[in-house]
């Protein structure tokens, strides 16, 4: 029988003095602002590299293979925003924690180290794909890297988002639960709605704002009276931290900083990462909106792939072996995408698998 709100281990907030409240609120950021990057050992940097760059050229070529016809339906890609869930998911503790986020899941999906192969054949709807070609883009899902999707619905990965952090907490697992969402969702109600709980709880809960400074075609100057994302969760009392998002260093180092603070059992933290998108929305958006100065702007001075190769070339790689590594995966990308191509699609059975289908 499920314990009761009452009956539950975990104490309810521990009273402390407003001052150390108000102290907690802002430490995290100071802690932040004090040492922003990750100090990575040189094989860490390389690997980020090489996950970046795998993400970029994954969706490159999702994009022409859904010019082709290949791939149906929704298709949104993650071009510029790399740094974001490579450096997050690069903390996590893969044994224990959980992930969640909305439809734009490719770049997630691949931060696992899962083949790609198994990620294209999920985009062109084969029944080799992660979600035996039923979900695609936006419904990837892996339980056996607790990998709860990829959702189609705007905020509502944050409140189940708050369920799997419950589901930590109650059986008690050590794992934390890291929920992103978007600019756009963050203002939906159902996340304050959990923000609330999880704070009264003191779930252990990572909610990360991916602020690519659009929800479909409108800026968060349009739309949102705060823009500053990371404050949103002031009036929970859940500490927020502002972090550049092109920067997968800084983000892995506000990772270590949140991650630590969850794991101590002091409740949810609130991640902005402020990035961009470097495509539409998605695939059929014409992106009318903005300027091409603005997003010529970002590829060239804040891109986070060209950024980590700069510190690499500084560190004494050379230009051929970042040029090598961008031949292997280009030849790894070629080769999932070959694969999903000839794979078959679901038998027409697979249609009642994985689904309720009550009987009347
Ligand atoms: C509840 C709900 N409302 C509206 C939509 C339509 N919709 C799909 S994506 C989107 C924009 C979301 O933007 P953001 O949260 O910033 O995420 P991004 O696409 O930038 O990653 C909207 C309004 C939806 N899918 N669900
Ligand atoms: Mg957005």
């Amino acid at each position: 029988m499920a314990k009761s709100a009452k009956t539950r281990k975990s104490p309810a907030r521990k009273k402390a003095p407003a001052e150390d409240l108000d102290f907690v609120l802002h430490s995290l950021q100071e802690a932040h602002e004090k040492s922003p990057k990750y100090d990575a050992s040189d094989e860490e940097m390389l690997h980020f590299y090489e996950q970046m760059l795998l993400i970029r050229r994954f969706e490159e070529k999702a994009g022409q293979l859904y010019g082709l016809g290949l791939i149906g339906g929704f298709c949104h890609l993650y071009i510029g925003q790399e740094a974001v869930a490579i450096g997050l998911q690069s903390a996590l503790d893969n044994d224990r924690d959980s992930v969640i986020t909305g439809y734009r899941d490719h770049g997630h999906m691949l931060a696992y180290g899962i083949d790609p192969k198994v990620i294209m054949a999920e985009l062109t709807g084969r029944q080799a794909g992660i979600s035996k070609g039923k979900g695609g883009s936006m419904h990837m899902f892996s339980t056996e890297h607790k990998f709860y999707g990829g959702h189609g619905i705007v905020g509502a990965q944050v409140a189940l988002g708050g369920g799997l952090a419950l589901a930590h907490q109650y059986n008690e697992d050590g794992g934390l639960c890291l929920a992103y969402f978007g600019d756009g969702a963050a203002n939906q109600g159902q996340v304050y709605e959990t923000m609330n709980m999880a704070s009264l709880w003191q779930l252990p809960i990572v909610f990360v704002v991916e602020n690519n400074q659009y929800a479909m075609g409108t800026s968060t100057a349009r739309s949102s009276a705060e823009t500053e994302f990371y404050r949103r969760g002031t009036a929970f009392r859940i500490p927020g931290m502002d972090v550049n998002g092109m920067d997968v260093l800084e983000v892995r180092g506000a990772a270590e900083i949140a991650f630590r603070h969850v794991r101590e059992g002091n409740g949810p933290v609130l991640i902005e990462c402020n990035t961009y998108r470097y495509r539409g929305h998605s695939m059929s958006d014409p992106a009318k909106y903005r300027t091409r100065e603005e997003v010529q702007d970002y590829r060239d001075t804040k891109d986070p792939i060209e950024g980590l190769k700069k510190v690499l070339i500084e560190k004494g790689k050379s230009e051929d072996e970042l040029k090598a590594i961008d031949k292997d995966i280009r030849k790894t990308v070629s080769e999932a995408a070959d694969f999903a191509e000839n794979s078959p699609e679901p038998e027409p059975g697979e249609l009642y698998t994985d689904v309720l289908v009550g009987e009347y």
